[in-house]
């Protein structure tokens, strides 16, 4: 059975809609510093399967504010609980010039303890960031449990708070005219950082 890791049940919800019968194992990992989310979600991985003995999916994400030089990234889930997302959009409006253009990226990373044949995660055009994140979690640790990493990214901007549908940061991340909190989880999850990474996660299984 695959376990959803996370402590964030929104989450969960999303990937639902990608993997049948998944199973959220609410289990907090130790995040370590990085200014990739490629890294984070890799050690957390290799932790969590140590932890539950089945097969996990961690899933690391994190808003990267373009005129910020991409904070908050990694620290996005410490500024919310900290600041709050208001906060963050008014600093945002006080400091950038419209159009406040940020991203929104995903890495998943899967551990069975089994190993995995090197062929890269097929890059998008908005993942390098997210890409180049997976391939840095792949080298350093030698001995470490095999771990396999699927990125997904959206482009968007900071807007003051429209909608309650989503969770986090999505009433004030715009894409495409619409807050992702403006979307059904449909429509959030046909374009959004988790639901690209989880598409590519789920047709790899498929052919697994
Ligand atoms: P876990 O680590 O337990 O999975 P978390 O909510 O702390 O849960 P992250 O470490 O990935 O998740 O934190 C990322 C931050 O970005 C956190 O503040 C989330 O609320 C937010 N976030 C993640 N995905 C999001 C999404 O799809 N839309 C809006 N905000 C999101
Ligand atoms: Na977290």
């Amino acid at each position: 059975m695959l376990r959803y890791v996370t402590t964030n049940a929104g989450k969960v919800r999303e990937a639902r809609e990608y993997l049948d019968g998944v199973e959220q194992l609410d289990y907090d990992y130790t995040e370590i510093q990085s200014s990739e989310l490629g890294p984070i979600a890799a050690r957390g991985a290799r932790e969590a399967y140590r932890h539950a003995g089945e097969p996990v999916l961690v899933d690391d994400a994190g808003l990267f504010v373009e005129g910020f030089d991409g904070f908050p990234g990694p620290y996005s889930a410490f500024v919310e609980h900290t600041l709050g997302i208001d906060a963050v959009q008014r600093l945002v409006a006080r400091e950038l010039d419209a159009p406040r253009r940020a991203a929104f990226r995903c890495v998943l990373a899967y551990c069975d303890g089994d190993a995995f044949d090197a062929s890269p995660d097929p890059v998008d055009r908005d993942d390098r960031t997210a890409a180049a994140a997976a391939d840095s979690a792949a080298d350093g640790d030698e001995d470490a449990l095999p771990v396999k990493l699927f990125t997904g990214a959206v482009r968007g901007r900071i807007v003051e708070p429209r909608g309650d549908g989503g969770f986090g940061y999505d009433p004030i991340f715009e894409h495409d005219g619409a807050t992702l909190a403006e979307m059904s989880p449909t429509e959030k999850n046909a374009i959004s950082h988790r639901g690209r990474a989880l598409a590519k996660f789920a047709s790899w299984l498929d052919e697994r």
